[in-house]
């Protein structure tokens, strides 16, 4: 387990306290419980946007956050080499650049599920807000600035037909178009409505895991309602439920294809009793196996 305390991908203060707060709402214990043996590695070093400017605008941070992702990706790859399972606690999304980075070095042909409110498939060109944590999709796929797509060496990372976003309820007019363009399977929160979160994994299981040599899990809090995740830097209406959220980790870990997975965007500032931190924890456990009988 490593903690990204990084904030500069969302230009917003809070969740760089993430890591402490998942820490705090007991995710080694939770792990324990289910019998795993969990070696914490404490936390990158992440500058504070306070003693930094912000660069570019369309890329705020882009040294400061390609920098934290490249010392990622080693040490994800490192936790690899060591055989370990990574679970890396964010910090804001821009952190899956680093960790999608790391495994993709062992994992050629990797399946991503990405659960999220967003697409994070921005590019400098298409983002409405200049931050990078709406971009770590679409560098994985290899677009982007080269500084953050040529980390770890080599690119793409991942290929558009093993991906599978989840709980989309706010797409930027650019990354609708790379979904067309790329083919990219979107199940978004009106198809989970629609058909349930059972047949929506059972699709996802199919598409990451065929022909796949791994999978990784990159769960941004904000795919959560907000009534049950309020502490997220960006929430949106209208986002999964506890159950379906569960139900989701359940059946992925009963699947038992992942490789890796990260937890981001927590937010304590804007939480309310750690509420979203302990939702994590709750997800984690899940994904990892908790279960009522
Ligand atoms: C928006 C918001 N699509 C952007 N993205 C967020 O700024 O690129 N991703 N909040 O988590
Ligand atoms: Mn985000
Ligand atoms: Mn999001
Ligand atoms: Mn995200």
């Amino acid at each position: 387990m490593i903690g990204v305390p990084m904030d500069m991908g969302a230009d917003r203060r809070g969740v760089d306290m993430g890591p402490s707060a998942i820490r705090y709402a007991s995710v080694k214990e939770k792990l324990n419980s289910l019998g795993y043996e969990v070696e914490d590695l404490g936390n990158l070093q992440v500058p504070t946007p306070e003693s930094y400017s912000v660069g570019q605008q369309q890329l705020k941070y882009l040294r400061e956050i390609a920098s934290v992702n490249r010392e990622l990706a080693d040490q994800v790859s490192e936790i690899k080499n060591r055989r370990r399972f990574p679970l890396i606690l964010g910090g804001d999304h821009s952190i899956a650049i680093g960790t999608v980075a790391g495994v993709a070095k062992h994992h050629k042909k990797m399946g991503l599920i990405w659960f999220d409110a967003h697409g994070d498939l921005n590019t400098a060109e298409t983002s409405p807000s200049g931050n990078i944590h709406g971009m770590p999709l679409s560098v994985s796929l290899g677009l982007g600035h080269p500084d953050l797509v040529e980390i770890g060496g080599f690119q793409p990372k991942v290929q558009p037909e093993n991906i599978v976003i989840i709980g989309a309820r706010q797409l930027d007019e650019g990354e609708r178009k790379l979904i067309r363009d790329r083919g990219i399977k979107v199940f978004t929160m009106h198809d989970i409505d629609r058909l349930g979160m059972g047949p929506i994994m059972e699709e996802t299981l199919k598409i990451v895991s065929d022909g796949t040599d791994g999978v990784h899990l990159s769960l941004d809090l904000d795919g959560i309602d907000p009534n049950e995740a309020p502490g997220v830097g960006t929430p949106v209406a209208g986002g999964m439920t506890y159950r379906e959220s569960h139900l989701a980790m359940e059946l992925l870990a009963e699947s038992e294809v992942l490789t890796s997975a990260e937890f981001v965007e927590v937010n304590p500032i804007l939480d309310t009793e750690n509420k979203t931190a302990n939702m994590a924890v709750a997800l984690i456990g899940s994904v990892f196996g908790e279960k009522t009988l």
